[in-house]
């Protein structure tokens, strides 16, 4: 097997977004691509030599051959060992556990997440420092300066590596060891959360729902909720992966599991269903005749996670990205917590989380995580709620109508424009922010303006500040809106406009959200000017 040093030249674009790089898969497959980006790893962190790296992806279009690139690159590198996931395939947060608990020096995961995968759609790939989460915004600046200076790679002449076995074997002078992408995580979930309570649950009747939408979740699904739960066979859908999600987008909410939501507001809804996206990081969670909005979910979880063993001692703070609703504030102000503000990007938790200043945090895109790892994880969030629904005796409905009644309703809903021209949306974003010093004072429908500015964050633990985060603007109706470009989209820009009002006058909070919300919807196209500068006459996802 013989090392070779490949000529390159920098390819433009290679910059890592909210979280990592995500191209269409098309743009991975062109030469040198992937290569480049690897290698602008391994020099973004001082070289490969004598390190333990954890690889695996969620499976889609293209995962099987850029991990057999990576391998041989790492070897080439000088690696000492990679632990694949079984055919190539990790959930994300298997991948974030796997790289804290063999304390390795970090992880390359692959995936565009939510993002439909296939030949003409996405693909991604990021990579995870050595406590388990996604690489900080100085490391990913290093990559992508390593991006623009690379004029060569190394990589190894070598056959594929086998990854259907489990087993060690060795690649060059580099070892691969191949590992049970389910066993270790099922191990950590087993020690956070009373399964005797949960399979007692289900032992009672209980019917549950977990839609895997083809993606990466469905082996650990069956697994656990199935096989060591007792969950009822079927009771996970869509549970075998495929490269391309069965044809659809692996994203768990209202658009893209829809079945799933009709299910459960109809006649044969079961007691609880929820679902995950590719990478088995995102979650959303449903009751008989409920939704569970992420930032509801998050706010619920803060509130009752002391019922559950491994939370039992209490939270030691909690944190949210900003775009997120206020609800999980007003349990950590109720129950005397900290309460963090991060930008959107589950990167920004990492130091929260290791200085021990937060248990749980999440995003309104679907996202809930605590210390257990340092990336947000789908089916732990699944297992929270199951233990807190065993523990509690109530029904997602129930638990949700009291957690209104005690804390007030924050009614949220974000809209996405997608693939707006970039020159367009960003003239929008221009507008607005030219316009905050004078938003201050005005009256709109949503109420009076108390603050409008554009979001920084100064971490309290690095102290390094990100700037130009999302512009918000807020209401003394206790209402809020946010604009924003989304870092994950492969194709112009996605513009995000979040709307959230606040209700706590117990009649009105099982209000219809879409009339709860409708003056925050005509606020922000005041404030915005989005349909004129567009074009567009509505969001193309609502969430
Ligand atoms: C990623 C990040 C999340 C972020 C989401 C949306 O999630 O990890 O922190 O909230 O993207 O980001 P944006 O609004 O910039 O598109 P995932 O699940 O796609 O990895």
């Amino acid at each position: 097997m013989e090392k070779i040093r490949v000529e390159t030249s920098a390819i433009a674009g290679q910059k890592p977004g909210t979280s990592g790089l995500r191209k269409k898969t098309k743009v991975f497959m062109q030469p040198h691509y992937l290569e480049n980006f690897v290698q602008a790893i391994w020099n973004g962190i001082g070289g490969a030599e004598g390190k333990t790296f954890v690889v695996g992806g969620d499976g889609r279009y293209f995962n099987d051959r850029a991990i057999q690139v990576i391998l041989r690159m790492a070897a080439a590198g000088g690696a000492s060992k990679v632990i694949v996931g079984q055919d190539g395939l990790l959930s994300t947060p298997a991948a974030s556990n796997l790289i804290r608990k063999r304390k390795t020096d970090g992880g390359i995961i692959l995936s565009a997440s939510h993002n439909p995968g296939g030949l003409d759609e996405d693909f991604g790939i990021k990579f995870n420092m050595p406590n388990g989460g996604p690489a900080p915004e100085d490391v990913t600046n290093r990559m992508f300066e390593a991006t623009k200076a690379i004029a060569s790679y190394d990589i190894l002449e070598a056959q594929d590596v086998d990854l259907s076995k489990i087993g060690t074997t060795s690649l060059g002078e580099m070892d691969v060891e191949v590992v049970d992408p389910v066993a270790d995580y099922a191990a950590l979930m087993e020690k956070l959360f009373d399964f005797g309570a949960i399979r007692e649950l289900f032992a009672r009747g209980f019917t549950l729902r977990f839609d895997a939408m083809h993606a990466v979740t469905g082996p650990y699904a069956k697994a656990i909720l199935e096989g060591t739960l007792g969950a009822s066979p079927g009771s996970v859908l869509n549970g075998v992966p495929s490269p391309d999600f069965g044809g659809g987008h692996p994203d768990p909410n209202p658009i893209w599991a829809k079945p799933l939501v009709d299910l459960v507001m109809g006649p044969d809804a079961p007691d609880f269903a929820a679902a995950s996206d590719g990478d088995g990081d995102r979650n959303m969670i449903l009751g008989k005749g409920v939704y569970v909005t992420p930032s509801d979910s998050l706010a619920v979880l803060a509130a009752n996670a002391h019922l559950v063993p491994g939370y039992a001692k209490g939270l030691a703070g909690v944190a949210r990205s900003m775009p997120t609703s206020g609800a999980v504030d007003r349990v950590a102000q109720a129950r005397g917590l900290s309460c963090y503000e991060t930008p959107t990007g589950w990167k920004f938790f990492g130091n929260l989380l290791d200085d021990g200043r937060i248990t749980l945090c999440g995003e309104e895109s679907a996202g809930t995580g605590s210390d257990h790892v340092r990336e947000k994880d789908g089916l732990w969030a699944v297992l929270l709620w199951l233990n807190i629904l065993a523990a509690s005796g109530k029904s997602v409905a129930e638990l949700l109508g009291a957690h209104w009644q005690e804390f007030g309703r924050n009614f949220y809903t974000r809209h996405d424009y997608e693939a707006v021209e970039s020159a367009k949306a960003n003239a929008m974003m221009d507008g607005i922010r030219g316009s905050l010093d004078t938003l201050v004072g005005q009256t709109f429908p949503a109420g009076g303006v108390t603050m409008a500015d554009e979001f920084a964050y100064d971490d309290p633990v690095d102290g390094s500040r990100s700037a130009g985060q999302g512009l918000r603007v807020q209401f003394d109706s206790g209402a809020r809106v946010v604009f924003r470009l989304s870092g994950t989209g492969t194709e112009g820009a996605t513009i995000r406009v979040y709307l959230e009002a606040f209700e706590n006058d117990p009649v009105k909070i099982n209000a219809d959200p879409s009339e709860a919300l409708a003056d925050v919807i005509e606020t922000a196209e005041a404030i915005s000017n989005l349909k004129a500068i567009t074009g567009r006459t509505g969001p193309d996802v609502t969430t």
